[in-house]
């Protein structure tokens, strides 16, 4: 496929003569033009922020070093396996516009197999080293289980072979547990049993996946793990085996040797018109009150947190806060759209924020910047994908860029510990470490002036912001 080097190659293979190798490249580089599925796109170089070249980074350089670590490893981008091989980009109103020449639609392993070719030649010539899949995206499910089983076993069987050739890896795997119509009722928390125990075969079977194919995490997004009306729920019922699911898939990790990280990926309702996993804070809750902290992370996408009504910043910081930031799935909303459009990044000050409260945690290292995200459906070809990942990436790197610019500066967060400075001494400090309670804040309270506040200055802080911008 893409060998990491062609040069050592022909090295080893010992082309003597120049004629002998001019030859041989010709061949290669008319092979790779037949079976390429993007023959006019090539591996995307940096140009500079001055270059007008669409397929170019004017930001993103994998290598430079910022703050002692390359953009490439702050970054960790990953490409979504479901968006870019699958999406066929329907809307509510409309069928599927996406052009995708090699793809001819069958549910045929071969063609599940050519799609593979496809998506790390893609990872190839973007330059994104991770990705992620759910399995029914890779592979087609099966008349019965076992059979979609054994579909997935031959896809990651040549996912293995294309990370091996590659140096490719999969951020993490899912399981597809809202797409069929046995899930129409939830999946960890169907009212049927029997659901139940095909949605854990499924996990474990996609648990296996991501191991044997060296995934870093895997999420549990629960697309239909809430309810469409209260009037045939049993909530409670539903929540206990939820997390009866997710404690299986614990110990399943422990049997099969999963060292990555489980997350869980809030988003507050659609297809449900309830989630209950619905934002970071009710994710907490749930994993407090059913003894999963330890296991767990978040999994923090940019359009859920607006869909929830927060904006992503908070569900971040949020997440921080309890030392449960995972990873991000990196996208965005449309302003004017209820429903989660799923769109690429390309504001600065929201990658800058992503940025700010990443570097602020000490960086990702199990997650990613997973582009969970789709172009539009008046944006079908092909090459519409390389923009969208190029933007996406770019923006990134240009909030990497500020944000650690911002944290070097340190007006910004010498502002906050200052107006925080009044708890690192005196009767602060004593509330922070227990020693007093209402009786001696009372006796304080009395003992002194009216207390004096002082401006929360967000003006002169976002001003401060956009100087980096
Ligand atoms: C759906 C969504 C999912 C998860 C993985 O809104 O974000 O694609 O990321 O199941
Ligand atoms: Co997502």
């Amino acid at each position: 496929m893409y060998p990491r080097n062609h040069l050592d190659q022909l090295q080893t293979q010992g082309a003597s003569s120049l004629v002998l190798l001019v030859t041989l490249l010709i061949t290669i580089i008319k092979q790779k033009m037949m079976s390429e599925a993007f023959p006019d796109i090539p591996v995307i170089p940096y140009e500079g922020s001055q270059s007008k070249n669409p397929l170019a980074f004017k930001h993103y350089i994998h290598n430079e070093v910022i703050g002692g670590k390359t953009m490439k490893d702050h970054l960790r981008f990953a490409a979504a396996y479901w968006h870019t091989m699958r999406n066929e980009l329907i809307d509510p109103f409309g069928v599927g516009t996406s052009s995708k020449p090699w793809d001819d639609r069958s549910d045929s392993i071969e063609n599940a197999l050519r799609r593979t070719e496809v998506f790390f030649e893609f990872l190839h010539k973007t330059g994104i080293d991770y990705y992620c899949f759910h399995d029914r995206d890779v592979a087609p499910e099966g008349a019965t289980l076992a059979e979609s089983n054994q579909n997935l076993e031959v896809v990651v069987e040549k996912l293995k072979e294309l990370q091996g050739q590659t140096g490719k890896k999969l951020l993490w795997g899912t399981a597809c547990l809202f797409t069929h119509p046995r899930y129409m009722h939830g999946a960890g928390t169907s009212c049927s049993a029997n659901v139940y125990a095909y949605a854990a075969a499924q996990v474990k079977s996609a648990m296996d996946a991501t191991v044997a194919l060296g995934g870093e995490g895997y999420v549990f997004w629960g697309g239909r793990e809430g309810y469409t009306t209260l009037l045939n729920t049993n909530m409670k019922r539903e929540l206990d085996n939820l997390a009866k699911l997710l404690h299986m898939a614990v110990d399943y990790a422990a049997e099969i040797g999963f060292t990555g990280k489980f997350f869980i990926e809030p988003k507050p309702k659609e297809p449900t018109s309830h989630q209950y996993d619905s934002d970071a804070a009710a994710c907490l809750n749930f994993l407090r009150e059913f003894d999963l902290m330890d296991h767990f992370q978040l999994n923090i996408e940019t359009n859920h947190a607006t869909l929830a009504n927060h904006s992503m910043h908070h569900e971040l910081v949020v997440a921080a806060s309890a030392g449960a930031l995972g990873s991000v799935d990196a996208n965005t909303g449309h302003p004017q759209l209820g429903w989660d459009t799923d769109q690429f990044p390309t504001d600065i000050y929201l990658t800058t924020q992503i940025m700010l409260e990443i570097l602020r945690m000490g960086g990702l290292t199990q997650g990613g910047l997973n582009f969970d995200a789709k172009p539009r459906r008046e944006s079908f070809e092909p090459v519409d994908l390389f923009h969208a990942h190029i933007g996406g990436m770019d923006a990134f790197a240009r909030g990497l860029k500020i944000a650690h610019a911002i944290i070097e500066d340190g007006r910004l967060d010498g502002f906050v510990s200052k107006r925080y400075s009044s708890w690192d001494s005196g009767i602060g400090s004593k509330v922070e470490s227990g020693e007093v309670g209402f009786k001696e804040l009372e006796e304080y309270a009395l003992s002194n002036d009216e207390p004096s506040v002082e401006s929360g200055r967000q003006e002169m802080l976002e001003n401060l912001i956009n100087e980096f911008i």
